[in-house]
């Protein structure tokens, strides 16, 4: 499998057969075989179940057809394995009960060692390699974005207290960022060797840096995760959202594939990060809550802006939106399938 697939193959900017697709979030969500799986409590204690984890992150290929799978884990679930005291709580999305303020909470981030800490991640990246026939993608949260839940709490609109840390007391904050790399990177080697294929690296917020911030508080602690992670030999994909002024910084962080959201048509996405890394996206997941043909002749638009050139992976430039009708995504993979030229 691995060497013919469609989605390694796009990874690594080679031609392949079609351009492949897959969805960011595309377990749950919208899926009413996940609701009914899935039951109540938090995401962190069904992650703790690998069968039932292994389940939700193979329905979507099931349903969907897509040429990738993502792990059904969380970006939090290493650091919520080192008990820095945190919830993951429906409906409202992580809380972390203590906030970090101050470079005394560093203590509360001792180093990951993924076998005695995560076992039950790995065992469900094992089952997952023997049972899947497209690749697994393994994911970590870069260290800006975890950051800024431990520094914030929780979800926040403007990463007010994470910028002021940055730039009061930047020692603690390289520490912080270095220490979550370490995480990071410990978290994906290991779910490579039990068989992840590809690996994402989520900096879901760093497009609320500037550049000039991004540069020196963001790219530093991702850079040492992705080139950490360059021996093992598998593509690497870093995402974020809002990164449109980023791109080109990013590309340079050491992965084959760098994620574009909605904002930034591709043809000029790939004028800013020159010809080599694969671009992956970047269709508004709202416009699959337009209806299929809305979202149909926008992603013939998203094809015909990847100019036909190999290194594209077709994909939606955030998560699915919860209300997704799941029908309007298994079409558009037969669509992608069927028109889109690598
Ligand atoms: O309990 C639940 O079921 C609630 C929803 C949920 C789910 C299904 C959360 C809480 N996490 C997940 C799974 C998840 N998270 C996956 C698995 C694969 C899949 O769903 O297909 C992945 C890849 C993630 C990654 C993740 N978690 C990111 C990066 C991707 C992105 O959307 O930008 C982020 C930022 C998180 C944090 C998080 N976890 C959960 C929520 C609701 C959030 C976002 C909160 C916020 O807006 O800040």
């Amino acid at each position: 499998m691995a060497g013919s697939s469609a989605f390694l193959k796009a990874c690594r900017s080679e031609r392949a057969d079609r351009v492949p697709v897959w969805f960011m979030r595309q377990a749950g969500r919208s899926l009413p075989e996940y609701r009914r799986l899935r039951g109540e409590g938090s995401i962190l204690e069904a992650v703790r179940r690998p069968e039932l984890a292994a389940e939700l992150t193979l329905q979507p290929v099931r349903r969907y057809g897509v040429d990738a799978a993502i792990l059904f884990s969380d970006i939090l679930v290493p650091v919520a394995a080192l008990g820095v005291g945190l919830d993951v709580v429906p409906g409202r999305g992580p809380v972390v009960h203590e906030p970090f303020r101050s470079a005394a909470d560093l203590v509360r981030l001792r180093p990951l060692e993924p076998e005695v800490d995560l076992p039950y991640v790995l065992e469900t990246v094992r089952i997952l390699a023997a049972e899947l026939d497209v690749p697994l993608i393994g994911f970590a949260g870069a260290p800006f974005t975890v950051a800024s839940y431990l520094v914030e709490g929780g979800a926040s609109r403007d990463y007010a207290r994470t910028k002021a840390l940055m730039h009061d007391e930047p020692a603690t904050w390289h520490e912080l960022a270095g220490r979550l790399a370490e995480i990071a990177l410990a978290t994906l080697r290991a779910q490579v060797a039990a068989g992840a294929a590809a690996v994402q690296l989520f900096d879901s917020w760093a497009g609320a840096l500037s550049r000039a911030d991004y540069e020196r508080f963001a790219l530093p602690s991702s850079r040492r995760v992705l080139q950490g992670l360059a021996d093992l030999g598998v593509p690497r994909i870093h995402f974020g959202v809002c990164t449109g002024e980023l791109l080109d910084l990013m590309a340079g962080a050491g992965a084959e594939v760098v994620g574009v959201d909605w904002r930034v048509p591709l043809d000029a996405a790939r004028r800013r990060v020159g010809p080599r890394p694969a671009l992956q996206g970047n269709l508004d997941p709202a416009l699959c809550l337009a209806g299929f043909d809305a979202a149909a002749s926008e992603t013939r638009r998203i094809l015909s802006e990847a100019g036909g050139r190999p290194g594209h992976v077709f994909n939606l430039g955030h998560g699915v939106l919860p209300g997704t009708d799941p029908d309007v995504l298994a079409r558009l993979v037969e669509l992608v399938h069927d028109e889109g030229r690598p």
